[in-house]
């Protein structure tokens, strides 16, 4: 998602909290999360044929031919897949899982303690609020930058529950190791040498955004999340509960529901990868290919962990 201002944003109530009371309340949804017309604007097509790519194959010699047409085809057609098979060990997995939900569950004062600063858009709060009269997403969110190692301010990470910190420490070294085999791999789809990529994104910021829809009463009236591209290279999406509600739209033009596998990510081109299937090209046209970048989410009860390389 693009970061319009490296400044804070400006500060909005906790929509956690908010729900816990507002839901068993019996009143109308506050009207700054009403988006009901938006909500509804476009159909979403019924079942969900998002390709799945598989890792282990495309690293395989035997297989990576095959395997590489199959991911080239998922960027060019939907900007979206699911990777199987990426060699994240499981509890690696399970751990960042676990203390994310068990953040999620502190009360409001303890997760204030890496509450966002006004000038900075890490930490936990609401991402993207610019003005006090904009409609507002119906989700709470943390927000960490990861990589490279400097970058980190530790005032803004956890320290509840005890072990998030090396959970997301370990998470994060799993998932550089992921998004650099990804960029070859990619580079040789889009024809260039196949450390191009690397070169271009390796030494960029890893960032870390997990999101906290809670349970709406009016889901069909609020947006956990606005339709927006990806501002980075490539994204990738854990879900941390099955709650299903990630939204995207493909070449056809129409919104499909994702059903995500157990344990895959969701990968998803950002909007520099898509552009340096242009600028990479020869004499900066374009590379034998051209990726789409789109996402689009209206999230109801999940929490989710996005990395942004
Ligand atoms: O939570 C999701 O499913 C989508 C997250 C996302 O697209 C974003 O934070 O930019």
């Amino acid at each position: 998602m693009a970061h319009p201002k490296t400044g804070g944003y400006l500060p909005v109530p906790n929509v956690q909290e908010l729900a816990q009371t507002w839901n068993g309340s019996g009143e109308l949804v506050p009207d700054r999360y009403v988006r009901t017309e938006e909500a509804a604007a476009e159909e979403v097509a019924a079942g969900c044929a998002l390709p799945v790519v598989d890792l282990g194959r495309l690293l395989d010699p035997r297989s990576s031919e095959q395997e590489l047409a199959n991911l080239g085809s998922a960027c060019q057609h939907w900007g979206y897949f699911q990777l199987i098979n990426h060699g994240v060990p499981e509890e690696v997995i399970r751990d960042v899982r676990r203390d994310i939900t068990e953040f999620f569950k502190l009360p409001l004062e303890a997760k204030k303690a890496c509450a966002q600063a006004p000038d900075d858009i890490q930490g936990y709060g609401q991402g993207f609020v610019f003005s006090e009269t904009q409609k507002l997403d119906w989700a709470d969110m943390i927000y960490l930058k990861l990589r490279p190692m400097e970058s980190r301010n530790m005032r803004f990470w956890p320290a509840q529950p005890p072990s998030f910190r090396n959970s997301v420490d370990r998470f994060s070294t799993e998932v550089a190791k992921v998004t650099s085999s990804l960029l070859r791999l990619l580079a040789v789809d889009m024809g260039v040498e196949p450390e191009r990529l690397l070169e271009k994104f390796g030494g960029q910021p890893q960032t870390m955004k997990v999101t906290y829809y809670p349970l709406c009463r009016q889901a069909s009236d609020v947006l956990g999340l606005s339709p927006h591209t990806d501002a980075c290279a490539v994204t990738l999406l854990l879900h941390v509960n099955d709650v299903q509600s990630l939204q995207t739209r493909r070449d056809d033009g129409k919104w499909h529901a994702v059903e995500p596998l157990e344990g895959a990510f969701i990968v998803n081109v950002g909007d520099t990868l898509e552009a340096s299937t242009v600028t990479l090209g020869p004499n900066n046209l374009r590379t034998k290919v051209h990726y789409l970048p789109r996402s689009h989410y209206s999230g109801k009860n999940i929490k989710r962990n996005a990395i942004f390389l």
